[in-house]
């Protein structure tokens, strides 16, 4: 059967990501254990029949020698995965500098780094240099795997220079970039030393996604600023060539979440929770330790909160599960240890012999503790400083169709845009509202919160992370086609 478009029935789809969904531990010379991870993407892309994907992307290990390098592509074939093998020094200065030192606070609005002002220029270079190598090293691999008529979907800020070094290779490639993150304004993205070739990388692609409006319209600012280019309402054109700019906004699958409150050990777990916490509300926080996720202004607003209303000192937990990342990075491990004295300084000051306000987890949680404990929540607090969608508040929300909890959501998660009629919105700096927000929350009404969860739960299964992959794959060949038939006229 052919598509009515004329594609072949099951299109290829080679998704492009920094990291692969596996990660590989090396057990001998030639064997080794792989692990994937479910995340969002994985099940967005599984759930979708439509086309094959295979990925291609970092195993996060480095495999210096050829041996590994071949055992490890033939594990990873069986998965439909393909590895870009990256050395230690490109991973130090491309990951770990260029991505999550300057793009993403940058994005994140929190700046270029400050420190060793007078050495950035140097390393900067050194590491945009890393940046510009290692996305060659993921368009070669795309290159060698590629197949006429495949879609080329790539993803986040780690690889905007990809869309570029594909195009070199093929021009007719069809090309899409999506952004996790942010685009922050124009005036933020001004500051990056290499703002232009990193703008002009990425318009290479067919089609360029993000998660909100506000994000598609800074990134078509900046184009229009930084370049001279014209924007239009769908997208950059440079000399009669249109890139397409568009948002799109990220869901999660639903059912997975809804289904796991069926499954025993889940139920189990609920019960636990509901006996361990009875008597007490729980209003609970899952981020990654990240300065985006706002984690000291969540706890400060939830000390003013206890301090100012005595009554609920014994009658409310917060529980926060904070997974640890890039704790190599100092600033990181700073965070990590300002959380932990604010939370001792709270339980210490609101805790009595058998109960803390508190319970801090500094890790992970498996897929099925974390739906029981999003559907036993009472209060959820999403205080991001800056996130670019935030996929924790959408969880919540589906996981939370028996009790209809509340969603306290900062205004600048792009999930405030799709989420915003149902949670209750506030500024995360500011802890004063943040800590009146609680209040609202505990005390709202069943008959408010009832209406305020069903828009939330329309929403976030209605918008599924399937339909997200669909949508954009769909509007990437549609996108092709048209700019085919303008050459032609
Ligand atoms: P993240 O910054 O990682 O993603 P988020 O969207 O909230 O943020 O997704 C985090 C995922 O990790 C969720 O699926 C959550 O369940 C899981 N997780 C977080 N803490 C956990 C814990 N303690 N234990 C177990 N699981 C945990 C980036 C962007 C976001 C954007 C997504 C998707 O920063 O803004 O929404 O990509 O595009």
């Amino acid at each position: 059967r052919e598509r009515s478009d004329g594609m072949p029935n099951r299109q290829r789809l080679l998704v492009v990501a920094n990291r692969l969904p596996v990660s590989a531990v090396r057990r001998g010379e030639d064997s080794w254990s792989l692990d994937i991870s479910a995340g969002g993407l994985v099940s967005a892309l599984l759930g979708v029949k439509e086309f094959e994907a295979r990925w291609i992307g970092w195993a996060g290990v480095n495999v210096p020698d050829e041996i590994g390098q071949k055992t490890l592509t033939k594990e990873l074939a069986e998965k439909r995965c393909i590895p870009v093998f990256l050395d230690e020094e490109v991973v130090h200065q491309y990951y770990n500098g260029y991505c999550n030192n300057i793009l993403w606070p940058l994005f994140h609005y929190l700046g270029l780094p400050q420190e060793d002002r007078l050495a950035t220029t140097r390393s900067f270079q050194s590491q945009f240099a890393a940046y510009k190598k290692a996305n060659q090293m993921f368009a070669d691999v795309v290159n060698e795997h590629y197949e006429e008529g495949d879609v080329v979907w790539c993803h986040d800020y780690h690889l905007m220079f990809l869309p570029k070094c594909l195009k070199e290779y093929n021009s007719k490639m069809k090309v899409g970039w999506f952004l996790h993150t942010p685009f922050p304004s124009s005036e933020i993205h001004r500051t990056l030393p290499s703002r232009s070739e990193l703008l002009r990388a990425v318009l290479a692609a067919d089609l360029v996604g993000f998660h909100t409006y506000d994000y598609a319209r800074h990134f078509v600012s900046a184009c229009t600023r930084i370049l001279g280019l014209e924007g239009t309402p769908e997208g950059v054109e440079d000399q009669g060539k249109l890139t397409r700019v568009a948002a799109f906004p990220i869901g999660i699958d639903s059912d997975r979440f809804i289904q796991a409150l069926e499954v025993p050990q889940v139920r189990e777990h609920v019960k636990e929770l509901k006996e361990r916490f009875a008597g007490r509300k729980v209003m609970l926080g899952v981020d990654r330790l990240d300065m985006i996720k706002g984690i000291p202004q969540k706890i400060l607003a939830f000390e003013k909160f206890l301090e100012e209303n005595p009554y609920w000192r014994d009658k409310v937990v917060l529980l926060q599960i904070a997974v640890p990342t890039r704790t190599d990075v100092p600033e990181y491990q700073k965070l990590t240890s300002q959380v932990h004295e604010i939370v001792g300084r709270i339980n210490g000051r609101f805790g009595t012999l058998t109960a803390v306000p508190i319970h801090h987890l500094d890790r992970s949680l498996d897929f099925h503790a974390l739906c029981a404990l999003y559907s036993v929540t009472d209060v959820a607090l999403v205080t991001s400083l800056r996130d670019g969608m935030n996929l924790v508040s959408y969880e919540f929300v589906a996981c939370q169709d028996s009790k209809r909890g509340v969603l306290i959501l900062s205004e600048f998660a792009g999930a405030a845009q799709s989420l915003g009629a149902g949670a209750i919105l506030v500024n995360p700096w500011n802890i004063t509202e943040v800590a009146a927000a609680i209040g609202q929350a505990l005390n709202m009404p069943a008959e408010e919160r009832e209406k305020r969860h069903r828009h939330n739960f329309d929403h976030v299964t209605n918008h599924t992370s399937q339909q997200w992959a669909e949508f954009f794959v769909s509007e990437l060949n549609d996108t092709v086609i048209e700019a085919q038939q303008r050459i032609r006229q």
